[in-house]
């Protein structure tokens, strides 16, 4: 059956929220994690992007913030964002869908009575309340051997749900190899601040491990807008002569996230990140040297947005994902994703949530969603003006590749 012009909007619509999504990256855990999964309208307010905005409004001294409990930081930014001031931004408008997709009365701005409800709910319960109205088919968690905390739940052994796939983080090893060759030390390898081939043998083994213990769906680092590979640093040395040779010889993909000013205002803490304009070199260099390798990739400055598209179309173990962080804004989820049709049809992934706390995956899905919808209208019009016809269940095979599919066929092909 062919669909028409005019049925676009509305079918674009029903097959989007009729597609299971698969979340690329996000720092939400299962339940055994326990305490590291986080939800709940305190969590929510006390986001570091919430964090960030409101700490403009103030000349309050940060570590006065700090100090406070996580219930009064919670109070300060919903008073500071929500009540003084009207609740426009994308992080602010992200804590009223949240609260609207729950039923709860968003226009009676009762912190109270919000509180009373996440106080009474199940977190198995709500795991599965939330995964069903963001249609969530699975998300993968950000884990990191490095987190004393999470560390422990792996050497103890948790009760898996499938739903919650794992990635195994290894900043450290990139970005502070002069502090973390000690933590590997004390972890039983033989290693060496200076990265001799016993070294790299031993970071392999490390690796191994934790793929073993892990089962990841991929490696991954944020790394600094000035990596820049090949060189003499270590970050360089690590991930040529250790990450890629385990990439490939376990078949599990690195994914890279480039461009992140660490800190940038340290007194902000997590919120003191920024951004950087990344040379695509270095990951246009990988592609090319390491062909039978995967990497998966997503840029934070969308000065280097254009030209990572250039850099996929070029290599197809490239795969690019997500609007991520300072991009995941509607303005550019818009721009991103319309370069990305353009340049490679439908072969990336077209958002990931990187949620922090459970309940942000209704927010972040639900407003992207807004914005793919309205650009794949155009350009599914564009086609059909130009004579092209589709039907419904090519729109669904789109629809699953956009929002996953092409992510699962990467990690499954062998370069
Ligand atoms: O490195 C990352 O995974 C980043 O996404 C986070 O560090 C960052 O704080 C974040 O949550 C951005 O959305
Ligand atoms: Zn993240």
């Amino acid at each position: 059956m062919k669909v028409e012009k005019h049925e676009l909007g509305e079918l674009i619509e029903k097959i989007m929220n009729e597609t299971p999504i698969i979340d690329v990256h996000t720092h939400i855990f299962d339940k055994s994690f326990g305490s590291l999964l986080l939800w709940g309208i305190d969590e929510l307010l006390v986001y570091h992007y919430l964090v960030a905005e409101a700490m403009r409004y103030t000349d309050m001294p940060y570590e006065k913030f700090w100090s406070m409990s996580k219930r009064e930081q919670a109070d300060f930014i919903w008073k500071t964002l929500f009540i003084d001031r009207t609740p426009i931004s994308e992080a602010t408008r992200g804590v009223l869908t949240v609260l609207e997709e729950l039923g709860l009365e968003v226009y009676e701005r009762r912190l109270d009575s919000y509180r009373n409800y996440f106080e009474n709910q199940d977190v198995s319960n709500y795991i599965d309340t939330v995964f069903k109205k963001a249609n969530i088919k699975y998300v993968v968690m950000t884990n990191d051997p490095f987190v004393d905390a999470e560390r422990k739940v792996w050497e103890n052994g948790h009760e898996k749900d499938e739903r919650f796939k794992s990635a195994l983080r290894i900043d450290p090893l990139l970005v502070k190899w002069p502090a973390t060759y000690l933590k590997l030390k004390e972890w039983g390898y033989d290693v060496t601040e200076k990265l001799t081939e016993k070294t790299l043998e031993e970071i392999k083994r490390f690796l191994n491990d934790w793929i073993d213990k892990m089962d990841p769906l991929y490696m991954a680092a944020s790394l600094p807008p000035t990596l820049k590979v090949p060189s003499n640093n270590e970050t360089s040395i690590i991930i040529e002569k250790a990450i890629v040779e385990v990439s490939r010889e376990r078949d599990i993909p690195f994914a890279m996230m480039i461009g992140v000013k660490k800190l940038t205002n340290p007194e902000l803490i997590l919120a003191g990140d920024s951004v950087g304009k990344a040379n695509i070199e270095s990951l246009e260099y990988l592609a090319k040297t390491y062909p039978h390798n995967k990497f998966i990739i997503t840029m934070l400055s969308r000065e280097n947005q254009h030209e990572l598209v250039v850099a996929a179309r070029k290599f197809r173990n490239i795969h690019i994902f997500g609007c991520w962080w300072f991009l995941n804004n509607p303005s550019i989820i818009e721009e991103l994703t319309r370069e990305r049709i353009e340049m490679l049809g439908w072969g990336f992934t077209v958002q990931h949530s990187d949620a922090r706390v459970l309940d942000q995956v209704m927010y972040k899905w639900k407003h992207s969603k807004e914005i793919i919808k309205n650009v794949l209208i155009e350009k599914y019009s564009q086609i059909l003006d130009d004579g092209w016809n589709v039907s419904e269940e090519e729109m669904r095979r789109d629809m699953k590749t956009l929002f996953g599919g092409e992510f699962e066929e990467f990690l499954n092909r062998k370069f």
